[in-house]
């Protein structure tokens, strides 16, 4: 079958933008395009300063996870490179699945090449010799662009077991994930590897200690990954001027819903949500915006000038999560949205954990006889849902079942459903 139309990235190959800057103008399928835009710049600095180095500038760039829980990078990095025990692993988490999440499809289809630097700079900073790519199944052209683009760095040298001549042996290994998003949930991502049910695993331990076949992993989104390469390029330094203190650097944010321009865009940190929705097309109409996708949390028109920063939008009780922007005007049905995210969790459920598992169907349940009835009997299912997931978020094992109320809470207290 042909793969699905690309996605909408407008400002493809703008000057100055460090993540979609390349997006437009390289040819994903040229390793020497790659290298003549830039490419394998980064890499050469990893080797000529040493692996100590890299998570120095690293840790002092300030960079933090883009899927979602904005763990701090070299941290992660520092705590895998520490282990004593071996092999260490790197792997990269590709299986995008976040309702509204398509930023890191648009690198791996339009800059694959960057994706491979970036994963063998984490290796050798980590001390891994073999990165796994996990990526979401339903990325085909995804699928192709890299399988392309590793062949052709091992034929080039550029992974393999003299990586560049410096001494250095890593290789990436490619696994498709088969539809589950609970397998984006880094243990239960491992299992997949491993061979086993995607089920999530009880952390501690960690990854950077115990993670893929137990070894110590270092696990990092796509995103977080090629972030590394204006980093070591630019120095930590001017990297972390960029966007706000606490939250450095660029974003990728995924706008989507009433929007005039769906797609990608780049903003810095600290961009205003009004920004943003004002590149994208401010609907007319505009009812609340989720941010952070199923799991997140909506804000209300009035509060356009929320900063897109991890801390403020926790500030606004939302979450920036792993950039999702959906914006809903007023002829979208609120509470057939939160149905939907409601299905969506019973679906995707792995049903490791009671909480999860049967807090998920009860919490659908209630939203279908909500929308059915009024007053008191409705108040009856509201108690019962902030119930069910108050449960849910203290009891289950992972970040599914925890945040799978997320969405209804918001929309209940801060918009107003059901009212
Ligand atoms: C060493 C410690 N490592 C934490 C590591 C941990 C993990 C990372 C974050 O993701 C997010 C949520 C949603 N020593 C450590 C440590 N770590 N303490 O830091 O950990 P954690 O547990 O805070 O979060 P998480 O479970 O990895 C939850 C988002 O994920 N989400 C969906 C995301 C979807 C996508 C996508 O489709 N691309 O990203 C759903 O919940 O935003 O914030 O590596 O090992 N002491
Ligand atoms: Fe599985 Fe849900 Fe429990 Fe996570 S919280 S382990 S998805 S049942």
């Amino acid at each position: 079958a042909e793969p699905p139309a690309a996605l909408a990235v407008p400002q493809a190959g703008q000057d100055g933008l460090l993540l979609l800057g390349r997006i437009g103008k390289v040819d994903p399928t040229s390793l020497d395009d790659y290298r003549a835009h830039g490419g394998y710049t980064a890499l050469r600095t990893a080797f000529a300063v040493g692996p100590a180095a890299v998570i120095r500038e690293v840790t002092d760039s300030g960079l933090v996870g883009r899927g979602g829980a904005a763990f701090p990078t070299g941290r992660k990095w520092q705590a895998t490179a520490s282990q004593p025990d071996h092999p260490h692993y790197l792997v990269c988490n590709a299986d995008e699945s976040e309702p509204g999440t398509f930023k890191d499809r648009v690198i791996m289809e339009g800059d694959p090449y960057s994706l491979i630097e970036s994963m063998t700079i984490a290796g050798y900073a980590t001390g891994a010799h073999l990165g796994y790519l996990y990526l979401r199944g339903e990325y085909p052209r995804a699928l192709q662009r890299l399988e392309h683009a590793v062949a052709q760095a091992r034929a080039r040298g550029f992974l393999g077991d003299d990586v560049l001549g410096q001494g250095y042996a890593f290789d990436i290994e490619i696994r498709r994930g088969a539809g589950a998003y609970i397998c984006g949930e880094e243990t239960a991502l491992f299992n997949s590897i491993e061979g086993y049910r995607g089920e999530p695993r009880s952390k501690p331990p960690f990854p950077v200690e115990k993670g893929l076949f137990g070894k110590p992993t270092a696990e990092n989104n796509v995103e977080t990954l090629v972030n590394v390469l204006p980093i070591l390029t630019m120095g930590a330094q001017a990297y972390a001027a960029i966007g706000t203190e606490k939250s450095t650097g660029p974003k990728l944010f995924c706008a989507s819903g009433s929007v005039e321009r769906p797609g990608i865009y780049e903003l810095p940190f600290g961009a205003t949500l009004g920004e943003l929705l004002t590149l994208a097309g401010m609907p007319d109409n505009l009812r609340a915006v989720l941010l952070g996708g199923a799991a997140g949390g909506f804000v209300r028109p009035d509060e356009l000038d929320i900063p897109l920063t991890f801390e403020g939008t926790r500030e606004a009780g939302a979450t920036l999560g792993s950039g999702v922007v959906l914006a809903l005007d007023d002829t979208v049905p609120l509470p057939r949205v939160l149905l939907r995210i409601a299905e969506f969790f019973r679906d995707e459920s792995c049903g490791q954990c009671v909480p999860c598992r049967v807090g998920t169907v009860r919490q659908e349940e209630a939203l279908h006889r909500i929308v059915e009835r009024t007053g008191a009997e409705a108040a009856g299912d509201i108690a019962l849902l902030r119930e069910v997931g108050r449960t849910m978020r203290d009891a289950s094992i992972c970040g599914l079942g925890q945040t799978a109320w997320n969405a209804v809470e918001s929309a209940i207290d801060r918009l107003g459903a059901y009212k």
